[in-house]
């Protein structure tokens, strides 16, 4: 069994009857969606509904998992989710998946958050991971100036065509080379005071507990 199956399975077992879930997207929330639908499937888990955020809609729905939309829920009891870098205090990059605003929405209304990663993604520092920026089309060719200026090596996120990617939410993404980001509060708040940025692939003070998948099993940090 891989290091995402892992954690997919183990971060199933958070989840009891009559919840809605957030589920995230990516290789590892696949195994986690996967195992959903065999306990709905096998074991009778009832789940009041999933909250999506992106292509794990298709596989909730093949797999029989009741869907609810963000819209219609007051909030998600527990969101569970991948994520591409995650810091000793639990400070995280997400959004290599391009799917980061819908993300954050789902998690910000969540009552509790854990991630589920391979331990490939635990650093001591953010940075390595280029960060996602999403901004709106309109005027981002002057946003990706400022970040030039700003020393923070900004590319396009392209799609296979070549072209600019547009998110589901129809916006572009800057990808942010920044190496190590010593202060990530920081840098979040002057992220978001940036106008044209809808949202940033920061996810600060967000999460209680981070699965992570490690040749020994699966380590739960909280
Ligand atoms: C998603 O999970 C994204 O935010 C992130 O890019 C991705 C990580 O995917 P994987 O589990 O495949 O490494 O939530």
């Amino acid at each position: 069994m891989n290091l995402k199956e892992l954690v997919g399975i183990e971060a199933a077992k958070y989840v009891k009857d009559g919840m809605i879930v957030g589920l995230g997207t990516g290789s590892t929330a696949y195994y986690l969606v996967k195992e959903l639908g065999r306990r709905v499937n096998e074991e009778g888990l009832k789940i009041t509904g999933v909250v999506t955020s992106s292509k794990t809609e298709e596989q909730a729905k093949e797999l029989g998992i009741p869907l609810k939309a963000i819209d219609d829920v007051e909030s998600v009891d527990l969101t569970i989710d991948g994520a591409d870098e995650i810091s000793d205090d639990f400070q995280g990059i997400k959004g290599g998946g391009a799917a980061l605003l819908f993300e954050k929405v789902v998690a910000t209304y969540s009552k509790d958050c854990m991630w589920i990663v391979d331990e490939s993604k635990m650093v001591n520092k953010l940075g390595k991971f280029p960060l996602p920026v999403e901004v709106v089309p309109f005027g981002s060719h002057n946003v990706f100036r400022l970040f030039e200026s700003r020393g923070y090596t900004p590319t396009w996120r392209m799609n296979d065509a070549n072209e600019y990617l547009l998110t589901d939410g129809g916006h572009y993404i800057i990808d942010l080379h920044l190496d190590t980001i010593e202060d990530p509060h920081a840098l979040a708040e002057e992220l978001d005071a940036c106008v044209g940025v809808v949202e940033h692939g920061l996810f600060i003070d967000m999460i209680s507990r981070v699965i992570v998948g490690t040749p020994e099993g699966p380590k739960i940090l909280e």
